[in-house]
């Protein structure tokens, strides 16, 4: 049988036979298809399935009294659906009675593809129709970034609808981009791809003679025949070297005033600040290369000569979110913003700046503005949120007051965690801190279809359906395709779809009728598709069901970012205080918040090569995305371990870092800092800074010894070694991109990485 799916890395055609998937094949729509979809047939049988209800033995012994250091060691008891969903139902009601609503925390990630299945919107839908939850507002990507953005110019549309990728090869000269483009990145795309575009968009921009800058640590983050000029600085330093840039426009007179005139507010504080006249450091080219560690004798040189570049033709400033995924990452994107506003050429066709372009998929796609319609998930009765990434900080403090932009918050007392659609142990920060916080709440439940590092420590675990195991449909917001999500297989094992999950539990406490409206999946489905079929001319869902796809057609001329404003900058007057761009925020100088002042500032990160800390821990690690897999999902499949060196996470260092450390291609290395270690796999490599290491995420939390926080982890999770610390009072967003550690050879026999076994579980 054959039958159509699409996943966040792309669209593609499932062979099936007897209940097995046993074969892939791109959607012929697709122009350069993710090689991830050869990694479905594998992992949907893989051995890490969990194959029923779970327990963990002490939490069915104690209930919410249980020993919960116990998680991650105590082996699992599986129990029939029935007692599973009485003993969720039943511990959710005693929380709710006994601590309120705002005892419950709930959080997703990434999950999978689908509108009506996605698990983050079901999550949410069936906890608000329970009276509410802790909810989480931001996110991991691109946090600092959607803080700090709408604050300076109104929307988010600087990150989420840049100028569109024609208009730059059409009208773009050059284009400086801090973090490149990377491929890697644009084989994923929130909620599915129907067509991977980005990088055919870059090598018309190229064959049309645009020429590229590219600022970052790592020269794979823009393909090579792209000949672009590769300047590796100091990670963090970006918003230094844009301030180089915009020192020296002013120092030539290249600034363009009668656009920071009449489309701007505040400049006069900013340039003060930017020339030395308020702390007596001129943030001059000079300055520039000395922090962000370019070559001495050029450094300066280099960056006085791309600003009168910049000046003198059409430029695209390209921010990639992860150059805002660090300490004070707020800068990066206000000074970027900054810089576009002095060149002028915001709201031109080609210029100005966008954040985001490359990091993902989508972003700079020329699409209709999406006929989509996502599952209602109601509303929170409680209203109560933290900001995504402070969540090791809410277990640990509850009752702590904390800032987040422009307010004092306190942080809710959790007693009972629901996760949903993703692995904490894979996203957050300092597990080992992590850990210590999982121990907090008295009750964890998680939803998987597999055997994740959170699953393997949460006290009930209910395996959940994967995408190919139900129906759905694909409808990404920027993408151009609505994509038939056809069932290929029944539910492997006893997994169910979390939608009759919920419904049943919902029965049990009492709102069933409510969650479901009435409807079954199919029901949902020509639902969810006919509303946006009011609107746009659609094929009727029958159709649709049948062709497997719906394309639209690609907007013929896509707005400019910032046209209408600039068109006319009253009757388009941006969402800010003033109307206008704000180089200087009257509301942020009013937080006053030392970590976020009211305009574009040098802060320095907490970790960075311009520390003193490098005497203990001399190297910087990226922990940017991986090639082979999205985040940690598909880490046992083949496309990831094809990637692994002796079974680890691939790190990659400098010739220079290597030997002076002994270390060879091939070898096993021991990476550590005060927080935490891991090993990794050496991949010796000219293309990246020397002091500066690669290790990507996704590797699965596999501790030595489960039950001791502290342990080393055997595979390369990178995120032993991240600091958990909010961007700024402002943002507190997640600051993976600064962390210091060093680095050594690790001689003793590799212990095996036993991530993807299954926990021990109970005869019955
Ligand atoms: N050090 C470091 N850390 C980082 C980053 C970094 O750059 N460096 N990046 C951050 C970023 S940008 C992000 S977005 C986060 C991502 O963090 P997450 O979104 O938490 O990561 P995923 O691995 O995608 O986790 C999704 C989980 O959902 C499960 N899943 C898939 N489908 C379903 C489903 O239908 N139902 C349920 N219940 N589960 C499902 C998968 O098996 C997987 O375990 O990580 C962040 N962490
Ligand atoms: N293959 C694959 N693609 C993905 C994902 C995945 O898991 N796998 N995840 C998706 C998700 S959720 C997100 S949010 C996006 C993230 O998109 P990004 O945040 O753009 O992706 P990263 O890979 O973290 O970083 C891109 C490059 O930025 C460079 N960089 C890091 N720090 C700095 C810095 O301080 N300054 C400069 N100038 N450059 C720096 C690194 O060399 C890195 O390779 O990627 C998406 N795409
Ligand atoms: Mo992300």
């Amino acid at each position: 049988m054959t039958t159509r799916m699409i996943s966040h890395w792309g669209a593609y055609d499932v062979e099936s036979r007897d209940g097995r998937v046993v074969g892939v094949t791109p959607f012929d729509r697709d122009q350069e298809p993710s090689p991830m979809i050869e990694a479905m047939p594998g992992i949907t049988h893989h051995g890490c399935r969990i194959a029923t209800p779970m327990v963990r033995r002490g939490w069915l012994e104690h209930g919410h009294e249980s020993d919960t250091s116990g998680r991650g060691t105590d082996e699992f008891v599986p129990v029939s659906w029935d007692r599973a969903l009485d003993l969720v139902a039943g511990e959710m009601a005693r929380v709710k009675a006994a601590h309120g609503n705002e005892a419950i925390f709930g959080s997703s990630g990434w999950a999978s593809a689908g509108a009506f299945h996605a698990a983050g919107s079901q999550l949410r839908r069936f906890l608000n129709g329970f009276g509410g939850f802790v909810d989480q507002v931001t996110n991991y990507s691109f946090g600092a970034a959607s803080v700090i953005v709408p604050r300076v110019t109104g929307n988010m549309d600087t990150l989420l609808r840049p100028t569109a990728w024609p208009t730059i090869v059409e009208n773009t000269r050059l284009m400086v981009l801090f973090g490149g483009v990377a491929a890697k990145n644009s084989q994923i795309s929130k909620d599915g791809v129907g067509s991977h575009d980005v990088q055919s968009w870059v090598r018309k921009a190229r064959d049309a003679g645009v020429e590229f800058v590219q600022f970052s640590p790592i020269r794979d983050d823009m393909a090579g025949d792209l000949g672009a000029d590769w300047l590796a600085p100091r990670p963090n330093t970006d918003a230094a070297i844009m301030m180089g840039l915009a020192h020296t426009l002013v120092a030539e007179g290249l600034q363009d005033t009668a656009f920071l005139d009449t489309y701007c507010t505040g400049f006069d504080r900013f340039r003060a600040y930017l020339m030395g006249e308020v702390d007596h450091v001129p943030k001059d080219a000079d300055w520039a290369a000395e922090i962000s560690g370019l070559p001495p004798e050029t450094g300066a040189e280099t960056i006085r000569a791309l600003a009168r570049r910049m000046a003198s033709q059409r430029t695209m400033i390209s921010v990639s979110w992860s150059v805002q995924r660090c300490d004070h990452g707020e800068q990066p994107c206000w000074m970027a913003i900054t810089l576009a506003a002095m060149l002028g050429q915001i709201g031109l066709p080609g210029g100005g700046v966008g954040i985001g372009y490359g990091s993902m998929g989508s972003t700079g796609n020329p699409v209709t503005p999406g006929p989509r319609h996502s599952l209602p998930v109601g509303v929170n009765p409680t209203g109560a949120y933290i900001p995504v990434a402070r969540v090791v900080d809410m277990l640990l403090n509850p009752g702590a007051d904390y800032d987040f932009n422009g307010d004092r918050r306190t942080y809710p007392d959790i007693k009972l965690m629901y996760w949903a659609g993703g692995n904490p142990f894979h996203k957050q920060q300092d597990i080992n801190r992590f850990l210590t916080a999982w121990r907090r709440p008295e009750t964890i439940i998680v939803h998987e279809p597999w055997w994740t590092p959170a699953a393997r420590r949460a006290d009930i675990v209910l395996p959940v359906a994967t995408s190919l195991e139900r129906n759905d449909i694909g409808s990404a917001s920027r993408d151009r395709f609505f994509i038939a999500m056809q069932q290929a297989i029944p539910p492997v094992g006893d997994a169910r779809v979390e939608y009759d999950i919920y419904a049943d539990l919902a029965l049990r406490l009492g709102f069933r009728d409510s969650f479901t409206e009435g409807r079954d999946e199919m029901g949902w489905l020509r639902h969810m598709y006919d509303i946006p079929r009011q609107k746009t001319e659609m094929p009727d869902f029958d159709e649709f069901w049948q062709t497997g796809h719906v394309e639209f057609d690609p907007q013929e001329d896509p707005p400019v970012l910032f046209g209408a404003f600039r068109e006319n900058p009253r009757r388009a007057a941006l969402k800010t205080p003033s109307g206008r761009i704000e180089i200087f925020s009257e509301t942020i100088h009013g937080f006053g918040y030392d970590d976020c002042p009211g305009h574009a500032t040098w802060l320095e990160p907490a970790e960075w090569l311009g520390s003193d800390k490098i005497a203990r821990h001399p190297l910087h690690m990226i922990s940017n995305q991986p090639h082979h897999r999205l985040h940690s999902q598909m880490d046992f499949g083949a496309p990831s371990q094809a990637g692994k060196i002796k079974g680890r996470e691939a790190l990659w260092m400098h010739p220079g870092d290597a030997a002076a450390r002994g270390l060879a291609d091939g070898d096993i290395a021991r990476v550590f800092n005060d927080r935490g270690s891991c090993l990794a796999g050496v991949i010796v490599t000219d293309g990246i800074r020397q002091g500066v290491i690669r290790l990507p995420t996704g590797a699965w939390f596999d501790p030595l010894d489960a039950g001791e926080i502290g342990s080393l982890d055997k595979h390369g999770n990178p995120n032993m070694l991240t600091l958990d610390k909010g961007s700024s009072r402002l943002a507190q967003s997640c600051i993976a991109q600064s962390a210091l550690v060093e680095i050594e050879r690790f001689d003793e026999a590799a212990p095996a990485i036993t991530a993807f076994e299954t926990p021990s579980v109970a005869v019955s």
